[in-house]
């Protein structure tokens, strides 16, 4: 069942008539993709469905997937002009407005009953989200209604992506020192255990150089790990040369280590060993929240600000419960980390001394959220009968 993406439009369908067709566009750096992919392995693995995974740029699939995407039940197919005539599946979904081929949705019209078509959206914790959930959209061009999927944060919403033994996984690799040595000895890292564990994936920031000088001066040592991208960039111009993976730079109490872009489900293990992640975009943010761990949210910047206003919603849930001082200064500091002026050593410093807070909360907020039904049950149940 399981093939390996193909650049050859000639190629054979090889489910016969799936459960689900998945659209994923790839609009840019790996979220579009990262998302597409979870839930295609959700729905396979968890709820036993059979997906077509549609994908324009398999390339950003290789990134994340390294070791390839052979995984039963899930067909991998590239998108792209000549996508070829078959059977829709029972539900097709299109992620992100990323538009359907017409002639897909054409085949889709032909078929009695038709599908469900799903538009999954983008992640929000803004309160409208929980409005938009689930509204139907007519279709003039075909006929056909679509319906909003929205993630979310709340019972009102499609919830969040988790797989259904994640929690089990990550207490259980954590209870392993064995499996977590091998582990993250294969990844390259040779962990300190007396030292402060920091992981660092955003885009640019001016705010990665005060860091950088926060974390040399710090009480204890650190070590602050690093994958290859956007921010290794910014760090390399930071400490005045390239970095590149396998380096390691010393300054003060900190060491710095450049880590190769890993497979999805290794950069998981990262988060879950360190004492702070900073994440970006939606998945590895989403993946930081089931890590436990304290976050720091690099959110993908939108025209005329309008990802300040999903900052600000998703500190509101976030910070509930943290005392008031903590909670203020998480905003201001995630605020400064997502503005173009630098946050201040001093308030680096304010967010280190507020770690052990921190730290109990996001375990609370995780076996929170974990209560509520993830994005894939959501939808299979959303289908009815469900597909
Ligand atoms: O890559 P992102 O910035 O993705 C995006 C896209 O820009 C997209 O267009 C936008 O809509 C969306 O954000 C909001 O960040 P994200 O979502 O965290 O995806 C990164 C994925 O890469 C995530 O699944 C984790 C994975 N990853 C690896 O597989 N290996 C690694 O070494 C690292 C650091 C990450």
């Amino acid at each position: 069942m399981s093939h390996p993406v193909t650049q050859d439009s000639s190629r054979k369908l090889s489910l016969a008539r799936p459960d689900a067709d998945l659209f994923c566009r790839v609009i840019d750096n790996f979220g579009d993709i990262a998302v597409c992919w979870r839930l295609a392995r959700c729905l396979a693995r968890d709820h036993g469905r059979q997906v077509r995974l549609w994908v324009d740029a398999p390339e950003a699939l290789r990134r994340i997937k390294p070791h390839g995407t052979a995984e039963p039940g899930i067909e991998v197919l590239q998108w792209t002009d000549d996508t070829p005539t078959c059977v829709p599946a029972g539900c097709v979904i299109e992620a992100f407005a990323c538009d359907l081929p017409p002639a897909f949705v054409t085949a889709m019209a032909a078929q009695h009953p038709p599908p469900r078509w799903i538009n999954l959206e983008y992640l929000s914790a803004e309160d409208w989200v929980e409005g938009c959930h689930g509204l139907p959209s007519h279709d003039a061009a075909s006929g056909l209604t679509k319906h909003f999927f929205f993630p979310g944060f709340t019972a009102r919403t499609g919830g969040l992506l988790r797989e259904r033994d994640l929690t089990a996984q990550r207490d259980a690799w954590l209870a392993d020192a064995a499996a977590r040595g091998r582990d993250l000895t294969r990844l390259g890292m040779t962990v300190d255990t007396g030292a402060l564990q920091l992981s660092l994936f955003g885009y640019e920031s001016p705010s990665i150089a005060t860091l950088i000088e926060a974390l040399a001066a710090h009480a204890r040592p650190v070590q602050l790990w690093v994958p290859e991208g956007r921010s290794l960039s910014v760090a390399g111009e930071a400490l005045g040369r390239p970095l590149r993976a396998g380096d390691v730079v010393q300054r003060g109490v900190l060491a710095l280590h450049a880590l190769a872009f890993m497979d999805q489900d290794d950069y998981d293990r990262l988060l879950w060993q360190c004492d702070l992640n900073i994440v970006r975009g939606e998945d590895s943010f989403v993946r930081a929240q089931w890590a436990a761990r304290p976050l720091l949210w690099h959110i993908y910047p939108q025209d005329e600000g309008a990802h300040l206003i999903k900052l600000d919603a998703f500190l509101d849930r976030h910070a509930e419960g943290l005392p008031e001082e903590v909670a203020a200064r998480l905003r201001a500091l995630h605020r400064g980390w997502n503005s173009s002026a630098a946050v201040s050593v001093h308030d680096w410093q304010a967010l280190l001394g507020d770690l052990p807070h921190l730290a109990s909360h996001a375990r609370q907020r995780a076996v929170a959220l974990a209560s509520q039904d993830d994005l894939a049950t959501q939808l299979v149940m959303f289908n009815q009968p469900p597909i």
